[in-house]
């Protein structure tokens, strides 16, 4: 027996428990155990039953995603199910934490299901960049119907065990103790001579759809927008559609190659990649796992602008009580008022209970008294984007808060030191970087000032995960990681409409890459105004030997903030967030190039998607160089949750390895011929280039 799968006998029912911390992925040896395991319980005649259970935290969360791409190893995880389906006795399931792909496969040639009520079951690989492929999507249907098997799995959500039992994939929801209540139930079962239930016979359930084949189709089309560019959705719907209108090996056939069109994209690379970038992201050498973190149990946020209240909505949703700080009544009842109507329109979506509603606004309290924050163990700033005024803020809090408080300050682009300078306790200050909305927007980027201490880190790591955000650690510098990169990207699509491309096409080269939108649709959302104030704070500094375009500056002076004044880079009916091309913009753009001699031309979207997409990349590589980033997975996970790239390209650089990096430098070599400086290949692409290595191989600094 492998040590990795453990075979005992509880009167007449053997317990086969799968032990591979942490998850109990379905490794070869994970796989081979439960053969061996299945073998001696067959062989004994002593057992009746057997059960599977999983040792640890979880039952088996899936197949090793640490093998994929790797020479597979016997027994497949086919031969594997096979085994539990044709078992001359009966094997039950016992599933507790989250059952899901290869794992629910498992659960699913079992006979029976049983689970804890905490237990979540579900076959998440589309997430992956692929689809169950273990007769998952042949199964599910049979047991669950075929309606709710494509929810599960185009969605790729769980589900919780009393809900998997109304939708038949569990039989019995048990008590705490999973492993008595599953052997309770074996023992039934083998007292009742009850059958062994083989779900690839069911028929009934995939019948019913036999009769309706356009729920095929009408499912495909109600995921078009969400599902736009990827595969795997896609590949899903027709493997369950095989298992329809196919015997149950053909439809397994059906699948497999289904499956393997999916593991074949670069899809899946990219989406695994994903999956790996986030996890990897939250280890940081000098601040390992174990570094002592507070306890956040109250929060006060400074300023109730927008992002004060969407920050103030993350600590309510996680129950942790908040007090939203204010200068004046009428702008800390507007931010209150708007936090009141964000959660009503969720209450009215049916995603909140209007009693949740109430307990999350329950939580947030507002004030115009800054000694509040003597309570508070964290402090964020979200006051206006200006030095001086972030500055008197945070030396103000220092004589306020208690000792071992955090102060942070959710600044987008200013210098973490300087404000830090302002207060006697540098170790304790750290950037909180959320993105609008912030109630929303997953990504958190923390920054580390010079003085920052490590537990003021662990702290708000610790912070991040309990109120859901997927966290990157950025190091101090102008517009630390993902504002840096966007400036040169802002800058090309900007350099681009002076040299003959049009806003609309812009926005649609990168729309159609896969991003939620081009950069001028999104600064017509975010606010033209945001950006202008910190150019105007630049002005003075900037250099004025390189190129610089002026029509950014020119459509706020013309007061064109975007969606918020109906007119931006494009204009908006009233109550419409459609953008319209506008030909004022575009005269002043040929006023703008023709000022600054710019010569108008064709410009073709490959060159529109390459100075767009290198900009990003070449100051990525220079990010990495100097350490404001650990990893270029890092800037991966920054790009996925921040800015919209599309999960399926893995982010900006690892595209950039999947594409060579020889050629991106070749591209940027060429840029930096014909557009000068901006241009520079960084170093560490040219070394990695040189070296046919890619930014993968940079490691962690
Ligand atoms: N394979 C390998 N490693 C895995 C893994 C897996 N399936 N799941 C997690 N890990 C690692 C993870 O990288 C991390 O490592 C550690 O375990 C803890 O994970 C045939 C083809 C189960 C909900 O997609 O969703 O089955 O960073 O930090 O927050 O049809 O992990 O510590 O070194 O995420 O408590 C389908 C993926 C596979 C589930 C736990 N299964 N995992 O979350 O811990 S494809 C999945 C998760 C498949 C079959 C197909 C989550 C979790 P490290 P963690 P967590």
């Amino acid at each position: 027996m492998s040590d990795l799968v453990a075979f005992d006998k509880q009167g007449s029912i053997g317990v086969i428990t799968v032990n591979n911390p942490p998850v109990n992925a379905l490794s070869q040896g994970v796989r081979q155990g439960l053969l061996d395991a299945l073998a001696r319980g067959a062989a004994d005649p002593g057992v009746g039953a057997m059960v599977i259970i999983g040792g640890g935290r979880t039952f088996i969360a899936g197949a090793d995603i640490r093998e994929f791409g790797k020479p597979p190893q016997p027994p497949d995880l086919h031969s594997v199910l096979a085994g539990i389906e044709g078992s001359s006795k009966p094997v039950v399931a016992a599933i507790h934490g989250t059952a899901l792909g290869g794992g629910l496969e498992v659960c699913l040639a079992c006979h029976y299901r049983v689970a804890v009520a905490a237990g979540q079951v579900g076959l998440p690989e589309v997430k992956l960049g692929l689809l169950p492929g273990a007769g998952g999507t042949q199964r599910l249907p049979r047991v669950a119907g075929v309606e709710a098997a494509l929810k599960m799995i185009v969605s790729g959500d769980p589900v919780r065990a009393p809900r998997a039992k109304e939708m038949g994939i569990v039989d019995e929801v048990v008590g705490d103790d999973l492993r008595a209540g599953a052997v309770a139930f074996a023992e039934r079962l083998v007292a009742e001579r009850r059958p062994l239930r083989k779900i690839s016979v069911l028929d009934d359930k995939v019948a019913a759809a036999r009769a309706n084949p356009g729920v095929f189709d009408a499912f495909r089309k109600s995921i078009e927008r969400e599902a736009r560019g990827y595969l795997a959705p896609f590949k899903c719907i027709e493997a369950v559609q095989a298992a329809v209108t196919l015997p149950f090996a053909e439809g397994l056939k059906k699948e497999r190659a289904l499956f393997q069109e999916c593991m074949a994209s670069p899809q899946s690379k990219g989406q695994i990649h994903a999956f790996f970038a986030e996890r990897e992201a939250t280890k940081i050498p000098d601040v390992p796992p174990g570094t002592p973190a507070m306890k956040i149990e109250r929060a006060v946020v400074i300023g109730a602008g927008t992002m004060g209240g969407g920050i103030a909505m993350n600590f309510a949703n996680a129950g942790i009580p908040v007090t939203v700080v204010e200068v004046a009544q009428d702008v800390l009842d507007r931010g209150l008022g708007v936090v009141r109507k964000n959660y009503a329109a969720t209450v009215e979506k049916g995603r909140l209970s209007q009693a949740d509603m109430d307990k999350r606004m329950g939580l947030i309290t507002g004030s115009l008294d800054r000694g509040v924050v003597r309570e508070a163990d964290i402090v964020i700033e979200a006051v206006f984007e200006e030095m001086a005024v972030k500055k008197e803020v945070f030396a103000a809090l220092d004589k306020i808060a208690k000792s071992g408080a955090v102060l942070a300050s959710n600044t987008s682009t200013l210098d973490i030191d300087e404000i830090a300078r302002a207060t006697s306790r540098p170790q304790s200050v750290i950037g909180t970087h959320f993105f609008s909305p912030a109630n929303v927007m997953r990504l958190l980027e923390l920054v580390r000032g010079a003085k920052t201490a490590k537990e003021t880190i662990a702290t708000s790591a610790e912070l991040a995960r309990r109120i859901g955000k997927v966290w990157v650690l950025a190091g101090n510098c102008d517009g630390f990681i993902g504002n840096r990169m966007l400036a040169p990207y802002l800058r090309e699509a900007e350099f681009l409409v002076e040299e003959g491309a049009t806003p609309q096409q812009v926005d649609k080269v990168i729309y159609d890459f896969g991003f939620a939108m081009g950069p001028f649709a999104m600064q017509d959302l975010a606010g033209l105004d945001v950006g202008w104030r910190i150019r105007k704070g630049k002005a003075a500094t900037r250099r004025k030997d390189l190129r610089y375009s002026h029509v950014g500056d020119r459509l706020c002076e013309q007061g064109r903030f975007g969606q918020k004044t109906s007119a931006g880079w494009y204009r908006y009916d009233a109550g419409s967030r459609a953008p319209k091309p506008d030909p004022e913009v575009e005269a002043l753009i040929a006023a703008c190039a023709k000022e600054g001699g710019v010569e108008r031309r064709q410009v073709g979207d490959e060159e529109i998607l390459k100075r767009c997409l290198w900009a990003l990349v070449n100051e990525g590589a220079r990010i990495l160089e100097e350490g404001i980033a650990l990893r270029a997975s890092d800037i991966d996970v920054t790009y996925l949750y921040g800015y919209g790239f599309p999960r399926y390209r893995g982010g900006p650089m690892f595209y950039a390895d999947q594409v060579g990096l020889k050629q991106v430098l070749a591209d940027v070599a060429g840029f930096h011929t014909r557009h000068g400086e901006p241009w520079a290949p960084a170093p560490l692409l040219e070394r990695l280039a040189k070296e046919g290595k890619g930014f993968r191989d940079a490691g962690a600094r």
